[in-house]
């Protein structure tokens, strides 16, 4: 029997479909860039639209709403909706480590409301082996709160902390001390970078490198995008790009352009100090022999991020601050919480976001972002690569795929049944579909895909996809004539709406889905749950 392969998985927060190098951004990432020249690159593998349901979905296998994150970290007080993942759920790490891996994480959790209180869903206690990182959502670069190793908080450790570099430093020690303690054993390793979540915190050498980068402006910017992906083979050429957002002025009309640009300057900068922490566990990869056979793979949890962090928003995330002891610099200045035009972000002192106009360039040719799903919400690059067994190098891959045929695949390349309990407790089925198959360029398994997020939902059956954007109706796209969503034909094909939509509700069933209606009621009538209504500002912001 083959050695079985170790494996990383490299997911990042809030970044668009074609921000990167190799889907035909502007932002400098040669690591992932080689990753994707090295292995493949999938064009149509979709995550959920948003942090928590996404990480969910992925560490599970289910869908959002069965592992009980269907919407944030509040406790909506029904099942599909309790903010803590399911007891009757297994994670990637609990069911590699059945199969003798090592299990190691670095990063953002964000799948357990639970912050001080009980334990029984931080990550060691879900599998892994050895944590570093925070337990909740978006965080200070600086000083990051819920910072935690395995299950004990800590604090940002020396002056020039930034939370990216310290994901980095510690994925490398997990590589390393794994190799020199059990170097027989293959291990599975989770890295979750925060960038480029905001707020806009990067290293002004990182951000001074793309000065003059996005002069432009956006409405150039996201054609001269579109010729890439099309020259890629990622976007047919066929598709028309989707309109400028209406609520973004045409670039020539800006009147802050200085702004904007730095906006958009420290954004690509959070990817690329990424992109190079990535360079580094890679070539730890290279130097401990463990480079041919793992398994790595990269993908973002949701698409760009249109949060403008106005002042409603600012007022809460400067409370969330005051709460976590945050409201100053480490040297004791006060922190500008928003987006101002008349303040350059980036540094330690402000607590900014790119914004609308921004993360529609994020999402080319896409329409919408984090939140909906509509392909900008939903859609990521997605870059497989493992020497050892994929051959063909700087392929990409067409078939569709989705959160849940991550953990599958994983359990398929190390040979891991998935069982029906584990530690006396039933387990939900997988709901997953490997895709080993498709590594070789063979049709996926996997026939329907669904999504659902804040009464935004979407059903894909072969080239048909019936999506709402809250409170809408059905749209029909097809995605073979036209992915960027354009031509509504829903009209037209009744009996398409019709089926479609009849199945994504007996999905919805399954899963525990509640009309957003219902559960808007029901987070009303619970007005006791103060975290879940705070964050309820960011909807539609
Ligand atoms: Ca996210």
């Amino acid at each position: 029997m083959a050695t079985k392969p170790n494996i990383v998985l490299i997911l990042n927060d809030d970044m668009g479909y074609s921000d990167l190098g190799c889907y035909g951004g502007e932002v400098h990432t040669p690591n992932l860039d080689a990753l994707a020249a090295g292995g493949l690159r999938y064009t149509q593998f979709y995550n959920t639209a948003r942090c928590c349901p996404s990480r969910a979905s992925l560490l599970t296998g289910l869908y959002p709403h069965q592992a009980d994150i269907g919407h944030m970290m509040g406790n909506d007080g029904v099942d599909g909706y309790l903010g803590d993942l399911n007891p009757n759920t297994l994670t990637i790490a609990e069911a590699l480590k059945r199969g003798g891996y090592g299990t190691y994480m670095s990063g953002k959790w964000h799948v357990t409301r639970y912050v001080d209180g009980p334990k029984h869903n931080w990550p060691v206690q879900r599998g892994f082996d050895d944590f570093y990182g925070i337990i909740t959502g978006a965080a200070n670069y600086f000083q990051p709160r819920t910072l935690a190793r395995d299950n004990q908080p800590v604090e940002p450790a020396g002056d020039d902390y930034f939370l990216t570099d310290a994901i980095t430093d510690e994925a490398v020690r997990q590589i390393k001390s794994h190799q020199t303690e059990q170097p027989s054993s293959p291990f599975f390793q989770y890295v979750a970078y925060t960038a480029p979540h905001w707020p806009l915190h990067a290293h002004e050498q990182d951000i001074a490198g793309y000065k003059g980068r996005f002069d432009a402006g956006w409405d150039v910017l996201r054609r001269q995008r579109l010729a890439r992906m099309v020259d890629f083979g990622i976007i047919d050429s066929k598709w028309p790009l989707s309109e400028r957002d209406p609520r973004v002025r045409a670039w020539i009309n800006e009147k802050n352009k200085d702004w904007q640009c730095r906006r958009m300057e420290i954004y690509a900068a959070q990817i690329t100090r990424m992109d190079l922490g990535i360079g580094r566990i890679l070539q730890t990869l290279r130097d401990s022999g463990a480079w041919e056979n793992t398994l790595v793979v990269f993908l973002s949890d949701n698409g760009g991020c249109a949060e403008e962090l106005g002042p409603g928003a600012a007022d809460w995330v400067a409370k969330s601050a005051e709460k976590a002891g945050t409201l100053r610099t480490r040297d004791g200045r006060n922190i500008r919480f928003g987006n101002h035009p008349d303040i350059l972000p980036g540094g330690e002192e402000t607590y900014a976001s790119y914004g609308i106009p921004w993360a529609n360039l994020s999402n080319t040719p896409f329409r919408l972002y984090k939140h909906w799903v509509h392909e900008g919400g939903i859609a990521t690059p997605f870059i497989v690569h493992w020497p050892q067994a994929i051959k063909t190098k700087g392929e990409l891959r067409h078939q569709p795929a989705q959160l849940p045929d991550v953990m599958a695949t994983f359990l398929d390349v190390a040979e891991t049944a998935y069982p029906d309990s584990y530690k006396n407790r039933a387990v939900k089925p997988l709901e997953g579909f490997s895709m080993r198959p498709t590594f070789s360029n063979d049709p996926h398994r996997r026939e329907v895909l669904y999504w659902e997020h804040e009464g935004n939902k979407a059903i894909r059956r072969g080239k048909w996809k019936l999506v709402c954007k809250y409170p809408g109706e059905w749209e029909l796209y097809d995605m073979e004539n036209g992915r960027t969503e354009i031509q509504d034909l829903a009209g037209q094909h009744p009996h398409i709406v019709h089926e479609l939509s009849s199945i994504y509700d007996a999905w919805a069933k399954k899963c525990h889905i509640l009309p957003w209606a219902d559960l808007t009621r029901q987070k009303a009538v619970k007005s006791s749950k103060a975290d879940t209504d705070e964050w309820n500002l960011f909807i539609n912001s």
